[in-house]
């Protein structure tokens, strides 16, 4: 028997087993959304679609194995909007319904605590451990101004990913709270945590921007979004207490001053993300500077 060709063999078997994922790659930083539409059924009070979210835990199970870092931020959908919409949150403090309102605001920040819960949850059955920063806790104002301490975000752990969600923020007097959404946390993230190379949108019910609302059969996919494009069409549907797809494109706009690729998505096919990574390029909008 020829020993050293049997050496060599199982060598190479062991290199090939073991060896790292992407060895001449730089690894992607990927800031990813995952819209209040697509992580709950928005109509219904309190539902998550759990199926939405066990996929998207999974896409996220396979970039981490690939190496890269993730950090997530989620929307609120039925969560977070009806009861915001209903007792006027998003316009602060209303001297007439104010008792109302302030009950409404612990309890639309305990159903946000548990809507995390449960994506953390399942990021965790997926193998992806997490360390959840609910914005009621740090973050003080509305908009993409709003006042709070950022470097949370750039303690990164290859082992546990940065997680946090649009919530109900303490304000200034005279408003005194009001809605912070998770896009405004999108703009501020992206820009200020170093290294980030990748900013997703995963939307809910659309495969990007589209040239009229996507429930419209003439609605076609824009693939690429230059800074200062106009919507076209009243979108009036996608509606919402912080303001739907145009808050999404307004805040992929601003992140695309500073970051390559910023891209909106059909979250339903979080499988795209992985090509992005893969292929540079995938199905969805991307916008650029
Ligand atoms: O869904 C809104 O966050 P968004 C947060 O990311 C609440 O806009 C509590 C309605």
């Amino acid at each position: 028997m020829n020993l050293s060709i049997e050496y060599s063999v199982s060598i190479q078997h062991i290199v090939q087993r073991y060896k790292p994922l992407r060895v001449n790659e730089t690894m992607a930083h990927l800031l990813i959304k995952f819209g209040g539409g697509l992580i709950t059924n928005k109509d219904k009070m309190m539902s998550a679609n759990r199926e939405a979210i066990n996929n998207l835990a999974k896409t996220t199970s396979i970039l981490l194995a690939q190496n890269h870092h993730v950090t997530i931020v989620h929307g609120a959908g039925s969560f977070g909007h009806l009861k915001a919409k209903k007792m006027r949150l998003a316009l602060g403090a209303d001297g007439s319904i104010l008792n109302q309102q302030i009950a409404a605001v612990s309890e639309v920040r305990n159903d946000m605590e548990l809507l995390n819960s449960i994506i953390c949850q399942s990021l965790a059955e997926n193998g992806s451990k997490t360390k959840s920063h609910p914005p009621s806790i740090w973050a003080n104002g509305t908009g993409p101004d709003f006042e709070g301490d950022l470097t949370r975000f750039s303690k990164i752990d290859p082992n546990s990913i940065n997680i946090t969600f649009g919530d109900v923020v303490d304000c200034n007097e005279p408003k005194k709270f009001g809605i912070l959404s998770g896009d405004d946390l999108m703009v501020r993230i992206a820009k200020e945590i170093e290294g980030i190379s990748h900013v997703v949108f995963l939307l809910g019910d659309t495969e990007g921007v589209m040239t009229a609302p996507p429930n419209d059969p003439k609605a076609e996919l824009i693939d690429t979004w230059k800074i200062g494009d106009v919507l076209q069409g009243l979108h009036q549907g996608e509606m919402d207490v912080t303001g739907g797809i145009f808050l999404k494109v307004n805040s992929a706009e601003l992140i695309a001053q500073s970051v390559n690729d910023v891209w909106l998505i059909d979250g339903r096919k979080p499988e795209r993300v992985i090509d992005l990574i893969e292929n540079g390029v995938t199905i969805g909008t991307r916008v650029t500077a």
